[in-house]
């Protein structure tokens, strides 16, 4: 770990996240929900692009207890290209609003790398600002500050567009550890409070097979730095890499087993596709622990 790490390492774990008028328990693992208003994401793509279409999906994935939800109007996945912002908002903000209406109870989390959008979406009810891009831009930075949003931090190494050609790290877990650690004090002095800020190494976002494995056994590392950690492992290339090539709604298997391995190691927050089965196999998990 880097030096930043050391010194605050071993903090007790995270047990609450403060995220806008809600404080979100984290005694057992939530379940965030993913909602792609995109013609184009790796996995659900251009099926719920429309805004009746992200209606119902919202719908379902309230049904299926999703205790957020997380919404999207830009795909970042490999070799994607940044979609304008006006796209971009036309594509989240009707769903943000009938949410945030009919639905005001269920935390709602905008997955943008854009400060516009950020700053509408938390207008239109948002609770949380999910930005893969780890708060590197300084106008996301302000829109944190100005408000009191809980923020989902980040790694990803590059950009979208050229983060998988031969991604490489002296020490993955250090490197990632250290710029997670870095980019919360950063976030800190600008005025978020700790206990807005969660943190997430980035699974696939610029990192080989190997590296996803070295973090997800690592997460007891990150929880240490007493941050919430979020893992977002859902239908990933790695799934299809470790069992066998599968389209990405084939990987719900495995999806469902990294999810379960992440929140053994500490994580907190679960970003999924598919709500049913990942709320179904943590209440078994729970319940056979508690045995
Ligand atoms: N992964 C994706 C998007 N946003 N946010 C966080 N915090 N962590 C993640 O691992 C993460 C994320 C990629 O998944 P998806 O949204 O399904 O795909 P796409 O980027 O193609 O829309």
């Amino acid at each position: 770990m880097t030096d930043a790490a050391t010194e605050r390492l071993a903090r007790p774990p995270a047990t609450v996240w403060r995220c806008g008028r809600v404080e979100l328990s984290l005694e057992r693992p939530l379940v965030m929900g993913i909602l792609n208003v995109t013609p184009d994401s790796f996995s659900d793509g251009g099926a719920h692009d429309d805004p009746l279409a992200a209606i119902a999906w919202a719908r379902q994935l309230i049904a299926e207890k999703a205790d957020i939800i997380d919404v999207g109007g830009e795909s970042t996945r490999p070799g994607s290209r940044p979609v304008p912002v006006a796209g971009e908002l036309a594509r989240v903000r009707p769903v943000m609003t009938w949410l945030a209406t009919e639905h005001p109870d269920v935390p709602l989390s905008i997955d943008t790398r854009h400060a516009e959008v950020a700053a509408a979406a938390v207008d239109a009810g948002a609770a949380i600002i999910n930005d893969v891009s780890g708060f590197r831009d300084p106008e996301m930075v302000e829109v944190a500050a100005g408000c009191d949003a809980g923020v989902v931090v980040m790694h990803m190494l590059g950009e979208p567009g050229t983060m998988q050609t031969d991604p490489r790290y002296g020490d993955v877990i250090a490197e990632v550890g250290g710029y997670l650690l870095a980019q919360a004090a950063m976030l800190e002095a600008a005025g978020v409070s700790r206990e807005r800020i969660a943190i997430d190494p980035g699974i696939g976002f610029g990192k080989t097979l190997e590296h996803n494995l070295a973090l997800i056994r690592a997460l007891p590392e990150f929880v240490e730095f007493g941050y919430p950690v979020l893992l977002g492992v859902s239908r990933k290339r790695f799934i299809g890499e470790l069992a066998g090539p599968s389209e990405p709604a084939e990987r719900i298997g495995g999806s469902v087993a990294a999810a379960l391995a992440g929140a053994a190691r500490g994580a907190r927050i679960l970003r999924v596709h598919d709500v049913a089965a990942t709320v179904q196999a943590l209440a078994v998990a729970a319940a056979l622990d508690e045995a």
